[in-house]
C-alpha cells in the first residue's frame, strides 16, 4: 500500500497554501497507519518527534498524509533554510538527475563540485586562500576536518566542549558531549578526544574572557598544547541547547589557537547558511576559523557537507587521502548551487535577522509573563527558550516535552534540545511568512499557558 493510492498528494514548495489546517487529530488515521508500519519495519533506535507522515512541504508548512497542514518551526533540524522544494532547487535537481546521477568525483570529476567548492571558499569568513572538500553528512565533514587537522599538525589530541554536538559516527560520538541518547551503550569511543568547559552565560555567569581562561587553562594542564591538533566548537551550540557564548569567548579561543599552532575548527553544520542572520555565525563573533564544517542548509535538503579552510591546511592530506563514493554527488551539488543562489540573491540572511526579531520579541514577552521561561537566546532564525523551575532554576524537561507535544497536536512542529532536555528551539525555514510564524508562536504561548 502506498499513500498515493489513498490521498491526493499536493505539489510541495512555496505554492502550498500557507496555513495551519487540521482536518483530523494528530496523528490522523493515514499517518497512524504509516507509523504503525514504521514500528514494524524500522529499527526502534530511529525515533521521530512529530507523529505524522509527511507528503509535501514548502514555504512554512508541512502537509501530512491526512491533509493536515502543520506550521514548520524546525526545518528538518535547520536544513531547509531556503524552504522545502524551493523552485530553484527543484529545477536544478530535475535537470541534473536527467543529465547524470553519479560518476564518482574521484573517478570522473565534474564542474558542479568545483563550483560548490569555489562558492564555499568565497562565502566563508577570512580573506585568505581557501580550499574545500565535499562529503555527505555533517558527521562525515567533522571526521574529515579532524583528519586534516591531525595530518597538518602531526598531533593527535582534539578538544571539544561541554554541551557540544558533532555527530553520531564513532569519532563524532566521542566529540559529542551528551550520553543519552547519542552515545549510551555504543562505546568504546575514539581516543585522544578531550572536553573543555563551554561559556554558558545563563548558567555560569562568566564573562567571555573568564570562561575562555577557564577552558584554556584546563586544556593546557590536561592535554598539553604540544599534543593538540585541533579545537572544535559550534559558534552557537545547537543540540546542546542553543547556547550563545559570552562576548569575547570565541575570539579568545581563536587567538590562542593561532598563537599555539592549533587548528581552530568551527562546526557550522547547524549555524551555517544564513541561519543566524549572517551567512556564517563565525562572522557574528568576528572570528575567522582555520576550518569550517558545513552541511544541513547547504543544499536545500539534499545530503551534502563540506570542509572549507586555509589552503595550506586543507592541502595537508596526501592525494587520495580524502574522499568517498558519494561525496559531492552531482545532484546534491546542483541543489547546493541553486540553494546558494537563493541565499545570496533572495535576501535570506536579512530574512533570518527579521525572523529573529519576531522570535526574540514574542518569546521575551512570554518570558516576562511566565517565570518558567528562564532564558531566551539566539541569533536570527536560531532562537530558543530554556524552561526552568522558577523556585530553584533547575531545568524543567517535563514541561519542555509537554509543550512540544501539545504544539504538535495543535499543528505546529517545534523541536526541543539541550543537555538537560529543557530547551524549546525555533529553526523555521527562512521562507516562512510573518503571519504564519506569529500564529505558530501563538500556539506555543497557548500550550505553555495550558500547562
Ligand atoms: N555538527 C553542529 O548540529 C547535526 C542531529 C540530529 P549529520 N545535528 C542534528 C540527530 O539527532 O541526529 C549536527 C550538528 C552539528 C554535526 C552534526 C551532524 O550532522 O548531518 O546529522 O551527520
Amino acid at each position: 500500500m502506498t499513500t498515493a493510492d489513498t490521498v491526493t498528494i499536493p505539489v510541495g514548495g512555496p505554492t502550498l497554501p500557507q496555513e495551519r489546517r487540521l482536518v483530523t487529530g494528530i496523528p490522523g488515521p493515514r499517518s497512524q497507519q504509516i507509523l504503525d508500519r514504521k514500528s514494524t519495519a524500522v529499527a526502534a533506535g530511529v525515533s521521530h518527534s512529530a507523529p505524522i507522515a509527511a507528503v509535501a512541504a514548502g514555504g512554512g508548512v508541512i502537509v501530512d498524509a491526512d491533509g493536515n497542514s502543520l506550521i514548520d518551526l524546525g526545518s528538518g533540524i535547520a536544513v531547509t533554510g531556503v524552504g522545502n522544494a524551493h523552485p530553484k532547487v527543484v529545477a536544478a535537481v530535475q535537470q541534473q538527475v536527467a543529465q547524470f546521477t553519479h560518476t564518482c568525483f574521484m573517478i570522473s570529476p565534474y564542474e558542479s563540485y568545483i563550483a560548490v567548492a569555489e562558492a564555499l571558499n568565497r562565502l566563508t569568513p577570512g580573506d585568505f586562500a581557501k580550499k574545500s572538500a565535499l562529503f555527505n553528512s555533517g558527521a562525515e565533514a567533522v571526521e574529515n576536518a579532524v583528519k586534516i587537522a591531525r595530518k597538518h599538525t602531526g598531533r593527535q589530541a582534539v578538544v571539544a566542549f561541554d554541551h557540544g554536538y558533532h555527530g553520531r559516527t564513532n569519532l563524532t560520538m566521542a566529540l559529542t558531549a551528551k550520553s543519552m541518547p547519542y552515545k549510551s551503550g555504543f562505546g568504546p569511543f575514539a581516543g585522544e578526544i578531550y572536553r573543555a568547559p563551554m561559556s554558558y552565560p545563563f548558567r555560569d555567569g562568566l564573562s567571555g574572557q573568564d570562561a575562555a581562561a577557564r577552558a584554556l587553562t584546563q586544556i593546557e594542564k590536561q592535554v598539553g598544547v604540544e599534543n593538540l591538533a585541533a579545537l572544535i566548537i559550534e559558534p552557537i551550540q545547537g543540540e546542546g541547547g542553543f547556547i550563545v557564548p559570552a562576548d569575547g569567548f570565541l575570539p579568545a579561543l581563536a587567538d590562542w589557537c593561532r598563537a599555539n599552532g592549533v587548528v581552530f575548527i568551527a562546526d557550522e553544520v547547524q549555524t551555517g547558511f544564513a541561519r543566524t542572520g549572517a551567512m556564517f555565525a563565525s562572522e557574528l563573533f568576528g572570528i575567522e576559523p582555520d576550518l569550517i564544517t558545513t552541511a544541513k542548509g547547504i543544499a536545500g535538503g539534499l545530503p551534502l557537507a563540506a570542509v572549507t579552510g586555509r589552503a595550506e591546511i586543507m592541502d595537508a592530506a596526501h592525494p587520495g587521502g580524502l574522499g568517498g563514493t558519494y561525496g559531492g554527488n552531482p545532484i546534491a551539488c546542483a541543489a547546493a548551487l541553486a540553494a546558494i543562489d537563493a541565499f545570496e540573491n533572495e535576501g535570506l540572511a536579512q530574512r533570518a535577522a527579521r525572523i529573529g526579531e519576531i522570535l526574540l520579541g514574542r518569546l521575551r514577552e512570554m518570558a516576562a509573563a511566565d517565570p518558567r521561561i528562564g532564558d531566551v537566546r539566539g541569533r536570527g532564525a536560531m532562537v530558543a527558550a530554556e524552561f526552568i523551575d522558577p523556585a530553584t532554576g533547575a531545568p524543567d524537561a517535563v514541561l519542555t516535552a509537554t509543550v512540544a507535544r501539545e504544539c504538535m497536536a495543535q499543528g505546529v512542529v517545534v523541536l526541543t534540545c539541550g543537555t538537560f532536555g529543557n530547551v524549546v528551539r525555533f529553526l523555521p525555514p527562512l521562507s516562512i511568512g510573518d503571519e504564519l510564524l506569529n500564529e505558530g508562536l501563538g500556539v506555543v504561548a497557548a500550550s505553555l499557558a495550558a500547562h
